[in-house]
């Protein structure tokens, strides 16, 4: 079988479906590269000094891994000097990453969480990178972070990088989820799984089962359903998987089915959820319901989400289509 390697689909996509442009292929290409130098340096671990804290603490307040704030310059060198951005924002950064006045800018937004599940780092569990790209919007005199706040429903591509076992990204042009393994030899990524689906029923769920105790009642109702297998209303047993690191949970639930739940909980009530949705939230579900799943807050379509702040918070329930759905109907209930 032909290699397709992620430059020859991302040219035959521009070729033939004019999904893309020249400046979405060539932003895809240098961010896949980032990843790919990103992957190294974590590879390297404790050889390169790189595990542990940075001393410092991101917008969330959250204590930064040396990674994160590697990870985080490498995507915002990488992609600075190219012409085809209007601006950056990071999960890293309170504010967005302007394009030096010395580069040309573009007409696309890219907004990133550089290393996700990074609280797994210092123990040899997969991480990854989450990435999403708007178009700036037009006649906008000096990019701000406004510039961002637009529906998940905006985005134009969305993709994740997983360094785990292999180093894998997942990607979506609005056209099909297609996952590319990197070859270390060559170098290159290589096109290994083509319009991904997602299997509409699953056995298996992921939560992190410690806030079961803040949890709301719908939720409460749903968990405490599949615990009860198969002498439960469900009548069938299911298993649990958490990994802790939301591109780990989701690739594994775009390979075998599965459903993924970051409910809102009463100790983060105030702050709307756990994950961020411009980052995390918007386009893993951009990437969901592209492969055939649903991705809710419970009560909403996440990508129908008006955004009010660049770091904002919500619940995320997504993956199998028919679990999910079940899960926003007691929410209704
Ligand atoms: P908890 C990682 O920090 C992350 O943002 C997601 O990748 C992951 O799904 C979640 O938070 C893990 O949260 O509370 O289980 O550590």
């Amino acid at each position: 079988m032909a290699i397709i390697t992620l430059s020859r689909f991302l040219i035959e996509e521009e070729r033939n479906k004019q999904i893309i442009c020249a400046d979405l292929r060539f932003l895809v290409e240098i961010v896949s590269r980032a990843c790919k130098a990103i992957s190294i340096a974590i590879g390297k671990g404790s050889l390169a000094g790189v595990l542990g804290g940075a001393g410092t603490d991101n917008v969330q307040g959250e204590a930064q891994k040396k990674l994160d704030v590697i990870s985080n310059e490498i995507l915002l060198e990488a992609n600075e000097w190219g012409g085809h951005l209007a601006a950056m924002a990071s999960e890293e950064m309170e504010d967005p990453h302007l394009i030096p006045h010395r580069y040309p800018k573009g007409e696309y937004l890219l907004v990133f969480d550089p290393l996700d599940g990074s609280s797994n780092i210092d123990v040899n569990i997969s991480v990854g990178t989450i990435f999403s790209v708007l178009r700036c919007p037009e006649g906008v005199p000096a990019v701000d972070d406004k510039a961002f706040l637009q529906p998940g429903t905006q985005q134009v591509c969305a993709g994740f990088a997983v360094y785990g076992p292999t180093t894998l990204l997942v990607l979506t042009l609005g056209d099909g989820v297609h996952c590319f393994t990197l070859d270390r030899e060559f170098g290159h990524f290589v096109l290994t799984q083509e319009n991904i689906r997602i299997p509409e029923d699953t056995k298996e769920f992921a939560i992190n089962m410690s806030n079961a105790r803040f949890w709301e009642a719908p939720v409460k109702r749903y968990i405490d359903e599949l615990l009860a297998g198969q002498q439960g209303p469900r009548g069938k047993d299911f298993n649990m998987r958490w990994v802790a690191s939301m591109v780990a949970d989701v690739f594994r639930i775009l390979t075998r089915g599965g459903i993924f739940l970051y409910p809102l909980d009463g100790k983060m009530q105030d702050k709307g959820g756990k994950l961020r949705l411009m980052y995390e939230a918007n386009p893993m579900a951009m990437i969901v319901e592209q492969a055939g799943g649903v991705a809710s807050t419970g009560r909403q379509r996440i990508l129908d989400i008006g955004p009010t702040s660049l770091h904002q918070r919500v619940p995320v329930i997504l993956g199998s289509k028919n679990e999910v759905e079940r899960v926003v109907a007691y929410h209704g209930q």
